[in-house]
């Protein structure tokens, strides 16, 4: 039995700024490129010309039949420096909200996704005392001039991996290498986030909207031992988790900050969530506390496991603890050649699809290729093909077999046959025998 029927759960694609926008050179992430961190040598400024090409790009989307469009707004460009807000930039943003609304396509608009001014930067990031109430000012502002146009918010995208990939292992801005600091980066999100959600709301209901949805992005995967009969693999898996995962849960959606996290000075426990925004890509298997790829199982170009069963494992355990609306907010693969991300679309849909869990909404990562942070514009995740050179942009195969399951809202036989079928994962076997260059996988 190849078909399933998605039921009520909208189906969209999901963006950020820096990795499609271009154009900004006032963030950290085009920094961290000026200091030859990015493993291809390119640069955010190019990206995909979304800044310029977006009204291309919505009318694609159109075309596809997208429902709902998971999209960020740049800091660096609505507060340029620190406490000047740039109506432009606003402009330009409530440009799009109009047009996506125009065309019937729900957005949900993400804050903060990873890049920060670089003002914000120098002074410390989030590790600065100030840095909760100049996120809410900026959160605050972008709700007073977006609000009328958006509904939906996503606070912070993926706060952990922000914290660990910058604070733990240094490998993004501002490269720090302390756990005492990835601890309180991280505390700190989830106070922002807290307090954003608190924000949003009452300033939109300022506004006359009582149609509200705040949430956060919660980068979520399986952490497995990687021999399930060793112990210590076992008790390493349950801690990396709980490191990485579950104590920000805890924080950001409940307000109970746990050892280690420090616990911010008056937040209340309570739930501050209207869904569960999931980004769910792939599981780990743990030995003692780093990441390993079981060999012989299914990984994707970058070597990540491709293991669909997982994301409703993710979505469950989180929901069996803070019962709400499950969003499934990124699930995507890096696949150059557009060989196998049919079938992992299929499969994580259909998984979706059996579980008997409130999944609401699908994002599938991503739109289009575009720059994905260390791996510059190497690794290609999108649906859509983006010539970076030209900009030409060309649906794939895929592309169009993600239109045709919206069409459908779900996946026939035929539908299989024609995109499914054919389709195998590469292993990780078969990847490390054809990588000429030593491999490339995200720790986190
Ligand atoms: C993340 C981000 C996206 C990535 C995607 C693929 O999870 O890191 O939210 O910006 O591009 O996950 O790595």
């Amino acid at each position: 039995m190849a078909s399933f029927h998605l039921r009520d759960i909208l189906l969209g694609v999901a963006s950020a700024a820096t990795q499609i926008e271009g154009g900004d050179t006032n963030n950290s992430w085009y920094d961290w490129y000026c200091q030859g961190k990015i493993k291809d040598g390119s640069s955010p400024l190019r990206a995909t010309d979304h800044i310029r090409l977006w009204p291309e790009d919505f009318d694609r989307m159109r075309d596809m039949g997208v429902r709902t469009y998971r999209m960020s707004v740049e800091w660096s460009r609505i507060e340029p420096e620190k406490g000047r807000f740039d109506d432009a930039a606003l402009e330009q943003y409530r440009a799009m909200l109009q047009r996506l609304n125009d065309l019937g396509i729900r957005p949900l608009l993400t804050l903060h996704h990873f890049t920060n001014p670089l003002w914000f930067e120098q002074m410390g990031a989030f590790e600065h005392p100030d840095s909760t109430s100049l996120f809410l000012r900026y959160a605050a502002t972008v709700v007073r001039a977006l609000g009328d146009l958006v509904s939906d918010f996503i606070t912070i995208n993926e706060p952990n991996v922000y914290a660990v990939q910058g604070y733990l292992y240094g490998l993004w801005p501002p490269g720090r290498k302390s756990l005492a600091a990835t601890l309180r980066v991280m505390a700190r999100l989830a106070e922002c986030h807290i307090r954003a959600y608190t924000l949003i709301h009452q300033v939109h209901k300022g506004m006359g909207r009582t149609d509200t949805q705040v949430g956060f992005a919660h980068h979520m995967r399986i952490f497995a031992p990687l021999n399930p009969k060793n112990p210590w693999h076992r008790i390493c898996a349950r801690g990396v988790s709980s490191l990485f995962q579950d104590l920000l849960a805890q924080a950001a959606l409940g307000g109970r900050f746990r050892f280690p996290l420090p616990k911010p000075k008056a937040i209340q426990s309570g739930a501050y969530y209207d869904f569960l925004g999931i980004n769910y890509y792939t599981r780990s298997s743990v030995r003692g506390f780093a990441d390993h790829v079981r060999p012989g199982v299914p990984v994707n170009d970058l070597g990540w496991e491709i293991w669909p069963e997982g994301l409703v494992a993710c979505a469950r355990s989180l929901y069996k603890a803070f019962p709400a609306p499950v969003y499934i907010t990124e699930n995507g693969t890096c696949d150059t050649e557009d060989a196998f991300r049919c079938r992992y679309i299929y499969e994580h849909l259909a998984a979706i699809a059996a579980s008997d869990l409130p999944v609401k909404r699908y994002y599938h990562w991503c739109f289009c290729d575009n720059f994905e942070w260390l791996e510059g514009e190497s690794a290609r995740f999108g649906l859509v093909h983006i010539d970076f050179a030209t900009q030409q942009r060309t649906i794939k195969r895929s592309g169009r077999f993600y239109a045709a399951l919206i069409g459908q809202n779900g996946c026939d036989d035929a539908l299989y046959e024609a995109f499914v079928a054919d389709q195998a994962y590469p292993t990780r076997a078969r990847l490390d025998a054809n990588r000429k260059a030593p491999g490339t996988e995200r720790i986190c």
